[in-house]
């Protein structure tokens, strides 16, 4: 079972790596992984399973955050409508994107960041995201709200990229250019 002792933190150099495509179909060594990284963001969803074992309640989970610099990402997120989205995904890809964009008006998190940065992260307003899921299957999502900011959030991990990479250092609360707010 993955906890927060096995995430790394920011100032680990695995999270600055450009992660490695998985090769498909996928071992099973890599299955067991995706499996236990989508168990973790569900677990902490869970108030008993997350007081009990101590873990930082997330809705996505990139395999560099558990030192395993693979193309792997594991999403579960309730939207508003109440329907429940879970995704476990080898090699994602965002193969277009909006023009537009978005960011969330409280800001990003990181469970491999201890502190609070505040700013506004921009993100697409929409992408499409091709994948491989855990049962070999071929995936093409079109997504857009908090689904699409958690993808990008995800994905950049697979490539170095940190959240707080993306706001501006002059002016953290400045309105990205053609973005509508979102709140969580
Ligand atoms: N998880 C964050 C989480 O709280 C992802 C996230 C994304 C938070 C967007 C807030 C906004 O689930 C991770 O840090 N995963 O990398
Ligand atoms: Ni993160």
């Amino acid at each position: 079972m993955i906890t927060m002792t096995n995430i790394i933190r920011e100032g680990h150099p695995t999270l600055r790596e450009v992660a490695k495509e998985v090769p498909l179909p996928a071992s099973e060594e890599d299955k067991e992984t995706l499996k236990q990284m989508l168990e973790y963001v569900q677990n902490s969803q869970n108030p008993q399973i997350a007081e009990k074992y101590g873990l930082r309640p997330g809705i996505g989970l990139a395999a560099p955050q558990i030192n395993v610099s693979k193309r792997m990402i594991a999403i579960h997120v309730e939207d508003e409508k109440g329907n429940v989205h879970s995704y476990a995904l080898f090699n994602p890809k965002i193969v277009s994107h909006s023009v537009e964009k978005t960011y969330l008006s409280s800001g990003e998190g990181c469970l491999s960041v201890d502190r609070a940065v505040p700013g506004y992260v921009p993100r697409y307003a929409r992408i499409r995201v091709k994948a491989v899921d855990i049962n070999g299957e071929e995936v093409d999502v079109r997504l857009r709200g908090l689904l699409s900011i958690v993808f990008q959030h995800e994905i950049d991990h697979l490539n170095g990229v940190m959240f707080y990479d993306h706001i501006d250092s002059e002016n953290p609360f400045k309105e990205p250019e053609n973005a509508i707010p979102l709140e969580r």
